[in-house]
């Protein structure tokens, strides 16, 4: 019998992350995952994601997005593949909302560079985008999207070549603390490790529920748009793009490919009762409000519906993630709870959960994501 230094439970963003930091660290390791990573069926799929570093969320993220930007460079060098595409991230917003107030406070507190606009000045340097009145808008040059499913494919393969195992279409039902050890077992193995990483996305919700957090899961629509001006090419240098407005907080990203021009609604969904009800239906409310905010704030782009995804965003009460070490299962290592902004910070959770499994603790600061704060 097999006893495994660690097991990670879902290795899709951030678990093929953790996968690969573990079998280069040495960690006789197996990912284990519900479905064939990567794919369509959770949180981790869609083309793209954005990547930022002035958050408006909160400054006390600033410096695990130094580690990953880091660690995003790392894995383009170890895969020699390109996966970040430095577009710029242009926030619009009125001056006290969350979105602009928050990129400010980041960057001052952090000293990152940003480049002001006013009203008139947005339409003037990026045309074809018809801000709201009263917004501005703030651009981060050092900021752009990653290309979301390659970047778990390369950290999957990456893994592999550094001698990690995977057993995938293989959920995990139960598991159990035997003397030292973690028992998993599924449907047609059972699984022995001395440590235990959870990064289950939504699944979450089940695999962690003795953390006591209450986790909402939410369906989330994703639409690419037909495009037929060069406003919105990222071959114009038009940038990522989130907008608070008093409809909702809309984003979007350059047309990369014959898609055309992607765009979400990042406020909203549709709370459904766990990862297992998740289904790819449309959801026509949601529509109607992106083609709304098409009409308004990007009126040369065509509402001509190319291609339409769902995914899932696994929410906490208050919008920050989970990350750490459960405070009474020894051995037990997590992130989760990423509340729809996570996937830019995958290359270094996968790092820190790398190293909470092999070394008890961490240097990164994760302390303000410790589920304690909810105790
Ligand atoms: O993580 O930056 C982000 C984001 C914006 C909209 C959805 N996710």
């Amino acid at each position: 019998m097999t006893t495994y230094d660690v097991a990670v439970i879902g290795i899709g963003g951030v678990g093929s992350s953790a996968l690969y930091h573990l079998a280069k660290s040495g960690a006789r390791v197996i990912g284990l995952d519900r479905f064939a990573p990567p794919h369509s069926l959770g949180s981790s799929h869609g083309q793209t994601r954005v990547i930022r570093m002035a958050y408006f969320e909160h400054p006390d993220y600033v410096p695990l997005l130094r580690q990953a930007y880091q660690g995003w460079a790392e894995l383009e060098s170890a895969s020699e593949r390109s996966l970040y595409f430095p577009t710029g991230v242009l926030q619009i917003g009125p001056e006290s909302g969350e979105v602009i107030a928050g990129v400010r406070k980041s960057a001052e507190q952090h000293q990152l560079a940003i480049d002001s606009f006013s009203h008139e000045e947005i339409s003037k340097a990026f045309p074809g985008l018809v801000p709201p009145e009263n917004c501005v808008g703030l651009l981060e040059r050092n900021a752009g999207y990653l290309l979301v499913s390659e970047c778990i494919d390369a950290y999957l393969k990456l893994a592999v070549q550094h001698g990690a195992e995977m057993a995938t279409n293989c959920p995990v039902h139960a598991w159990d603390k035997e003397a030292d050890e973690y028992v998993l077992q599924s449907d047609t193995r059972t699984i022995h490790a001395k440590q235990l990483v959870i990064c289950g996305g939504a699944w979450a919700q089940q695999l962690l529920a003795d953390l006591n957090v209450p986790l909402t899961i939410l369906r989330k629509q994703l639409y690419w748009f037909e495009n037929q001006v060069p406003h919105y090419t990222s071959g114009a240098s038009f940038p990522v793009f989130l907008f608070e407005t008093v409809g909702g907080i809309y984003y979007g990203f350059p047309q990369i490919d014959a898609q055309g021009v992607k765009l979400a609604r990042h406020d909203g969904g549709e709370t459904i009762a766990s990862a297992q009800a998740h289904s790819q239906s449309e959801d026509i409310a949601d529509r109607q409000s992106v083609e709304a905010f098409v009409q308004t704030c990007m009126p040369q782009l065509s509402t001509n519906l190319t291609r339409h995804a769902a995914c899932m965003y696994t929410m906490t009460p208050d919008q920050h993630f989970l990350v750490g070490s459960h405070p009474e299962q020894s051995g037990l290592h997590f992130a989760a709870g990423l509340s729809g902004h996570g996937f830019k910070f995958a290359s270094a959770l996968g790092q820190i959960l790398c190293d909470l499994a092999t070394t008890g603790q961490t240097a990164s600061p994760i302390g303000f994501l410790s589920p304690n704060r909810f105790s």
